[in-house]
């Protein structure tokens, strides 16, 4: 046992230049874990709400009051409670706040306390934090295989392509380090296409190149020519993933691509992507029908659930009970793990099992608007969980997660990469 000897927070700022919460927790005998919540663009209607003042200030985006209420109530509550027993704070927190979307003290409050009080445990027990996380979860520690996103899109992107992010895997590396290598040449490779093209205009939110085309299937193009001339052979080493976010632009099983006005029900949509699966070498794709359309995504995973990884993030929002539901349901076979989007680690690791024992993958993820924080790299190697998602291969709040795999990678040692292991029923690895 070691008690917590105090919490304070403060408001820094993320990526996006807007307010965020920090947290601090020192334990009694001189124990010190931080962290950051993170914020999300694309958020799903049912994830914990991030407590923000509201009226014109900082556009309404200042966190003070949730500032206030960590350091006068929150603080109070777990001062002096076990900083092993993430359990009970946890649960301490959320009986401060037991609304389901935590509106009271707000998602980004509880998820900063909650992963900072991992980090403090893990600095006691004198332990990197992937290393207490696989001893506290009794798992084995793997580094992940990650989708890095080439183009961004969707709300990271003013909306210039429907489609939020177009990624690429590489399952046929063998360690992390020639992931980043093969990465960093399609990145580049991307680059200078659109370059050639007169098309160069920036990067978006999480660091993809701005997706300057004229279709969605346009990007998809280029994608496959930036592999090609990576001198990859699409398909092979590495492989395309895509965030629809379908709920972005559908509602009702009626969905708009603007950048094509193009109008389709929730057949036409699965067709279409269908379409792009057969042209493309698309191995994952994440929420391909918004999140109130259960039965789009049941006939989706019917059709496709036996070679594609099909992942629901606004769908499922890291909440147990949506994953027991779509496991009944066979609604998706992987689920993103965003700990801000339930709020606190226990609850999010409730998903991981869930998720888990029914067989389904599990890609840890950032949020568009992150910090310096490496929490979610440490999360995803300790629980050996086999996928992270952090955004693209520029901008340090992204790639601060990547080169942190590479630190653990000197201790685990390069063999131990999930690589393709962890695409398990796609045509991947049947191929
Ligand atoms: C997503 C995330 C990360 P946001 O949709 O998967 O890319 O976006 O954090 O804006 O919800
Ligand atoms: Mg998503």
């Amino acid at each position: 046992m070691s008690s917590i000897s105090s919490l304070h927070a403060r408001r820094i700022w993320d990526s996006r230049g807007n307010p965020t919460i920090e947290v601090d927790i020192t334990t009694e005998n001189g124990g010190f874990g931080r962290a950051v919540a993170p914020a999300g663009a694309s958020r799903g209607s049912r994830e914990a709400i991030d407590l923000r003042d509201g009226g014109t200030f900082l556009r309404g985006k200042n966190v003070s009051k949730a500032i206030s209420s960590l350091n006068n109530i929150v603080a109070p509550k777990i001062c002096g409670m076990d900083v092993f027993a993430q359990n009970e704070v946890d649960a301490a927190l959320i009986a401060l706040d037991p609304s389901p979307l935590k509106e009271v003290i707000g998602g980004n409050s509880m998820v900063a306390v909650s992963l900072a009080v991992l980090h403090a445990a893990a600095h006691v027990a004198d332990k990197p934090l992937y290393q207490y996380i696989a001893q506290h979860y009794n798992r084995i520690p793997i580094l992940p295989l990650p989708e890095i996103q080439i183009f961004g899109g969707g709300a990271h992107a003013g909306r210039r392509t429907d489609i939020q992010d177009f990624m690429v895997m590489v399952p046929g590396a063998s360690s992390f380090d020639e992931m980043m290598e093969i990465t960093s040449e399609v990145y580049f490779a991307a680059g200078d296409i659109l370059a050639q093209r007169g098309q160069l205009a920036g990067i978006a939110d999480e660091g993809g190149w701005w997706p300057n085309f004229d279709s969605n299937e346009h990007a998809l193009e280029t994608l496959v020519m930036a592999i090609e001339k990576a001198g990859e052979k699409p398909g092979d080493k590495v492989v395309i993933s895509l965030d629809v976010a379908a709920s972005e632009f559908g509602k009702a099983g009626q969905y708009h691509l603007a950048l094509e006005d193009r109008k389709m029900n929730t057949e036409q949509m699965i067709a279409m992507l269908g379409k792009w699966c057969l042209d493309y070498p698309i191995v994952s794709i994440e929420d391909p029908l918004s999140e109130d359309d259960t039965d789009g995504m049941i006939a989706f995973t019917k059709i496709f659930g036996d070679k594609l990884q099909i992942i629901g993030d606004d769908y499922l929002v890291t909440n147990a009970k949506l994953v027991e539901q779509a496991i009944a349901e066979k609604a998706c076979n992987a689920v993103l793990l965003k700990v801000n989007q339930i709020g606190t680690v226990s609850e999010a690791m409730r998903t991981f099992f869930e998720a888990e024992e029914a067989g389904w993958q599990v890609v840890v993820s950032a949020r568009s608007g992150e910090t310096e924080d490496v929490s979610i790299s440490h999360i995803a190697t300790g629980l050996g969980a086999g996928q992270l998602k952090v955004g693209s291969f520029q901008r340090s709040e992204r790639m601060a997660k990547w080169n942190e795999c590479l630190r653990m990678q000197d201790t685990l040692g390069a063999a131990q990469y999930a690589a393709g292991s962890s695409l398990k029923n796609t045509w991947w690895q049947q191929n």
